[in-house]
């Protein structure tokens, strides 16, 4: 049984818990206490990933410890021959792999705002949210494209491990005082991604509701997801 060691507010380990649950691969969670207890820098997690980051995705002897690899990982094993990483195709597989390393400058820039907004992570913010700004606006001009062509996801028509990898430090990014205002192409990308079948919610995220009338006058709220 594949192991994640996880922490619900941590947006890197939810990529690895959203590809989990689309996929339908089941897990075993070890929730690692990160804030306040700081348990990601204690010697026993230290000697399972000498990084002291999150997430670590054990399957017997293999042991990842980032997100991409991981994402990587459970796409090939849980979905060959692969939508979710065209392997069968360079072109496609480069982009992916070339959206996976922009995906870190996300974590780097608005996933430090988070951080520092949320638990006082010592930081220079402004340069934190300018870095995500500049990021967003790389995004939004890809996905402008894309949707043109009338693509949803990031690479060709198809959802992959690039959107997972791209999609929470986005999503999260109000948490850290970046907002989506002018990002037209990037709200629908984000609903996009909603909508997958198997979608599930972290602290933050929250699934897609529309509001339906029920009988004359009764308005409710029912999910589209999760
Ligand atoms: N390259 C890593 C980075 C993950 C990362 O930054 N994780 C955060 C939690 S969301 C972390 O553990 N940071 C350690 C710290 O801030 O002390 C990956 O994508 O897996």
């Amino acid at each position: 049984m594949l192991k994640l060691y996880d922490y619900v507010l941590s947006g890197s380990a939810y990529k690895a818990r959203l590809m989990m649950a689309i996929l339908g691969a089941p897990y075993e969670a070890v929730p690692v206490d990160f804030y306040p207890g700081n348990e990601h820098r204690q010697p026993d997690f230290l000697d399972l990933n000498p990084a002291g980051t999150l997430p670590v995705l054990v399957d017997g002897d293999l042991v990842l410890t980032d997100s991409a690899a991981i994402l990587t990982y459970l796409a090939g094993k849980h979905d060959p021959p692969g939508t979710w990483l065209p392997a069968g195709d360079p072109a496609r597989l480069a982009q992916v792999v070339q959206w996976l390393a922009f995906s870190q400058s996300l974590t780097a820039t608005a996933g430090a705002a988070r951080l520092h907004d949320m638990i006082n992570r010592p930081l220079d913010v402004e340069a934190a949210r300018a870095g995500a700004h500049r990021a967003f606006r790389e995004l939004e001009r890809h996905l402008t494209a894309q949707a043109f062509d009338g693509n949803a996801f990031l690479v060709a028509d198809q959802p992959t491990i690039a959107d997972i990898a791209c999609f929470p430090y986005v999503a999260l990014s109000p948490d850290g005082g970046i907002a989506h205002d002018d990002y037209p192409a990037i709200r629908g990308w984000l609903d996009a991604v909603k909508r997958l079948p198997g979608f599930i919610e972290m602290p933050g995220i929250h699934a897609l509701h529309e509001v339906r009338e029920t009988e004359p006058g009764v308005v409710a709220m029912a999910a589209e997801a999760g």
